[in-house]
C-alpha cells in the first residue's frame, strides 16, 4: 500500500506575510511496512483477552461534539460516549427534567481539555472537568457514574479555551479565556479594543459532595488571546503559567496580524495570592462575579518573553520547570520555575507590559530544544524517567527528548498531523511511562474511506523502552483535543444507583406506582422493571395514562431492577421524547401535551427477552 504524508510548511515572507504551502511526500512502501512477525509481536501487545481488562482508561475529549469518548488502552477500544454538552437521545441526556435543565437551552459545546480531579498532582478518578469553548461553560463528570453532574458558564468570557486545568488538590479548576471581549460581553467598537476588551481567567471551586460549581473569582487582564495554560506542581503548586498569542492586539486577520510579534508571553499568576487578596475582599463585583486585577497586588503576576505564537505549556511531573512549544517557532523553550522566583525576589524586569513586569528570557530560560526538519511543536507529555514527548503538528512525528539535557533520543512519524498527545498518568506527578497516544488532526488513508471526510485518528505508541514503537492507529470522531490516561484503579464506577428510599419522587414497588394531579398538572410516578411500565397500580390498565390535551405531564421513572446493566428506555411515538432510567435512578421526563391522540410508550434499550412488550400508552384526550 502507498501511502502519502502530508507536510504542510509554514513560512514567513518578508512582510510577515504567513503562507501554509501543503505538499505530499510518498513514504517508501518497504520502510513503512512491517513484517508478519513484528505485526504479531505488535497485535499481542494490545490484545486484551476476553475476560481480562485494559489497563487503563483514556478520556478523550469530543472537540465540537461536545461529548467525551472513553476509551480502554492498550488496546484502543471504544468503550462508552459520555455527553457532556450536547444533547444525546442514545441515553436520553437532556431530554430528562434534570439534564435538560443543564444544558440549558444549548444544543452543542466544544469540549477541549478533560481535567481529572487530582490530589497531591495525581489523579484521584473521582471526577473529570471540561471546558467548552463554542458556549462558555465548565462541566463536572461524575467518574463514579460516567454522568455528568453539574454545568456552570461562565460570563465575561470569548471561549476558555485554555482551560481547564486543576491545580493540585483541586482547589481550582482554572478557565483562561481564548478571545478578549469587553466584560458582560456587552458592545465595544473594535477601536476600542485595548481599552474596553479583557482577557479573563475564570477560577471555579467543585464542591465534591454537593457535586455543584462555583465561580470563586475571575481575573481580569489586558486583551492578549490565551492559548493553553497548566498548573503547577510542588515547589510551584501556586502558581499557573499560560501561553499567550496576539500580543498584537490585533482584532482582524488574526492569521497575518496576531503573528508579527517575534516574542509573544507567557504568564505567570499566582493564584494563591489572588485567593488571599479575594478573601481580604479585596475585589470588584463585575457581572455578579468577584473580579481581580492582579496588577493591583504585587507578587501576583509576570510575563516572560517567549518565542513567537507559542500553543501548549506543560509543568514537568517534578514542578521544577514548564516547557512552551512553539506553534510558529520550532522549538520547546524550557524555562525553570527557580530561575523566574529569583528573578521575582531580585525585581530582575526587563521591561513592563499593561503594568505586569517582564522577567529577562535569558534569566528564565533553561534551554531552547530544536531538533532539525521537526516543525510545529503544540504540546508535551512526561514519562517516569525523565523524557518529555512533544508532538509535530507540522512534520507529523512525535520528539521523545531529556528534559535535564534537550538531548534528542528518538522520533518517529505520526499519521497525520497530531494535536495533543496523552501519555498514561503523563501530565501527573507520578507519569507511568509506558503508553503514548498521539491524536492526530488528520487521518487521510489510514481507515476504510467514508467519503471526503474521515475520522480523525490516534496512534498507539509503547514508550516503555529507549525508542517509541508505533503499534497501531485507531479512528476517533472529531475532535481528539486532549485526552487523559488514568490507571483503570484509579476510577471506582458504581454498579449501580443504590436504592434510596427517601429519593424525591420515586417510587419502589409496583404496587406504590400511582399518579396524581393538580390542575393541569399530571405526576406520574411509576416504575420501570423487566419487563413492564407500571404507572398506576391501581389501574386495570396500569400501563396507560390518560391526560387531557394541553396537560404539563410529569413522567417520574424509577428503575426498579437492581441489576448491573438493566436499563431502560422510555420513548414516546411521535412525540419527540426519549430518556432513560440506569439500574435504581429515578428520572423525570416533563413536557406539554399539546399533541392529542394515542401514542405508544416503549423502552427504547434491549432489556429482556419479553423487550418488546415493555410499551404501554399515552391517550392525549382533545380539547374540546
Ligand atoms: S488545543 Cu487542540 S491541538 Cu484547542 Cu488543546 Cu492544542
Ligand atoms: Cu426495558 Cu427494554
Amino acid at each position: 500500500m502507498k501511502r502519502k504524508g502530508i507536510i504542510s510548511a509554514v513560512s514567513g515572507l518578508a512582510a510577515g506575510v504567513l503562507v501554509a504551502a501543503v505538499f505530499f511526500a510518498d513514504f517508501n512502501k518497504e520502510e513503512k511496512a512491517s513484517s508478519a512477525a513484528d505485526n504479531k509481536s505488535k497485535a499481542e501487545k494490545v490484545y486484551v483477552p476476553y475476560g481480562e481488562y485494559d489497563d487503563y482508561y483514556m478520556l478523550a475529549s469530543g472537540g465540537h461534539s461536545g461529548q467525551l469518548f472513553v476509551y480502554g488502552v492498550p488496546s484502543m477500544r471504544k468503550i462508552r460516549t459520555v455527553p457532556v454538552f450536547t444533547p444525546d437521545p442514545a441515553t436520553g441526556y437532556g431530554y430528562d427534567e434534570n439534564t435538560k435543565k443543564m444544558l440549558g437551552g444549548y444544543t452543542w459545546g466544544d469540549f477541549h481539555h478533560p481535567a481529572v480531579s487530582e490530589t497531591k498532582g495525581d489523579y484521584d478518578g473521582e471526577f473529570l472537568f471540561a471546558n467548552d469553548v463554542g458556549n462558555n461553560r465548565v462541566a463536572a463528570v461524575d467518574l463514579s457514574t460516567f454522568h455528568t453532574a453539574d454545568i456552570m458558564s461562565l460570563p465575561n468570557m470569548g471561549g476558555p479555551h485554555a482551560g481547564v486545568f486543576v491545580t493540585e488538590n483541586t482547589e481550582y479548576i482554572a478557565l483562561p479565556t481564548r478571545f478578549a471581549r469587553p466584560l458582560g460581553g456587552k458592545y465595544a467598537e473594535l477601536d476600542k479594543y485595548k481599552e474596553e476588551y479583557k482577557g479573563v481567567v475564570s477560577m471555579a471551586k467543585f464542591d465534591r459532595d454537593k457535586k455543584k460549581f462555583n465561580l470563586a473569582y475571575q481575573i481580569m487582564l489586558p486583551p492578549w488571546s490565551y492559548d493553553l495554560s497548566d498548573a503547577g506542581k510542588k515547589m510551584s503548586g501556586d502558581w499557573i503559567v499560560m501561553t499567550t498569542y496576539n500580543t498584537e492586539f490585533a482584532t482582524t486577520n488574526l492569521e497575518i496580524n496576531a503573528s508579527q510579534n517575534d516574542r509573544d508571553y507567557i504568564v505567570l499568576i499566582n493564584w494563591k495570592k489572588l485567593e488571599g487578596e479575594v478573601a481580604k475582599g479585596n475585589y470588584k463585583e463585575i457581572e455578579g462575579v468577584k473580579m481581580v486585577d492582579p496588577r493591583d497586588y504585587k507578587g501576583a503576576i509576570y510575563a516572560i518573553p517567549v518565542s513567537k505564537s507559542p500553543h501548549g505549556v506543560d509543568v514537568t511531573p517534578d514542578g521544577k520547570r514548564f516547557i512552551a512549544a512553539g506553534k510558529l517557532a520550532p522549538l520547546m523553550t524550557v524555562f525553570s520555575f527557580e530561575k523566574a522566583f529569583e528573578a521575582i525576589e531580585k525585581e530582575d524586569y526587563s521591561d513592563e507590559k499593561f503594568g505586569i513586569p517582564v522577567l529577562p528570557y535569558k534569566k528564565v530560560m533553561e534551554r531552547e530544544v530544536d531538533p532539525p526538519g521537526a516543525l510545529g511543536p503544540l504540546h508535551t507529555q512526561f514519562d517516569d524517567k525523565g523524557n518529555a514527548y512533544n508532538t509535530m503538528f507540522i512534520s507529523s512525528e512525535v520528539v521523545k527528548w531529556k528534559v535535564d539535557t534537550g538531548e534528542v533520543i528518538d522520533r518517529k512519524p505520526s499519521y497525520f498531523s497530531p494535536g495533543h498527545s496523552s501519555a498514561a498518568e503523563g501530565d501527573t506527578v507520578d507519569p507511568d511511562g509506558k503508553w503514548l497516544v498521539a491524536l492526530n488532526k488528520i487521518a487521510k488513508d489510514n481507515f476504510l474511506s467514508v467519503g471526503p471526510s474521515h475520522p480523525e485518528s490516534m496512534d498507539l505508541f509503547d514508550i516503555s523502552g529507549e525508542e517509541m514503537e508505533h503499534i497501531m492507529a485507531a479512528p476517533v470522531d472529531p475532535e481528539p483535543h486532549y485526552a487523559q490516561i488514568v490507571h483503570k484503579d484509579k476510577i471506582k464506577p458504581k454498579k449501580l444507583y443504590e436504592k434510596d428510599e427517601k429519593r424525591k419522587n420515586a417510587v419502589w414497588s409496583k404496587e406504590d406506582a400511582h399518579i396524581e394531579r393538580k390542575g393541569n398538572e399530571v405526576h406520574v410516578y411509576g416504575v420501570a422493571l423487566r419487563s413492564k411500565f407500571v404507572f398506576d397500580a391501581k389501574s386495570d390498565r396500569p400501563d396507560a395514562v390518560t391526560v387531557n390535551q394541553g396537560d404539563r405531564v410529569f413522567f417520574h421513572m424509577t428503575n426498579i431492577d437492581l441489576d448491573q446493566d438493566i436499563t431502560h428506555g422510555f420513548g414516546i411515538n411521535d412525540y419527540n421524547l426519549n430518556f432513560e432510567v440506569q439500574p435504581g435512578q429515578t428520572n423525570t421526563l416533563e413536557f406539554v401535551a399539546d399533541q392529542a391522540g394515542t401514542f405508544p410508550i416503549y423502552c427504547t434499550n434491549f432489556c429482556s427477552a419479553l423487550h418488546q412488550e415493555m410499551s404501554g400508552y399515552l391517550l392525549v384526550k382533545p380539547k374540546e
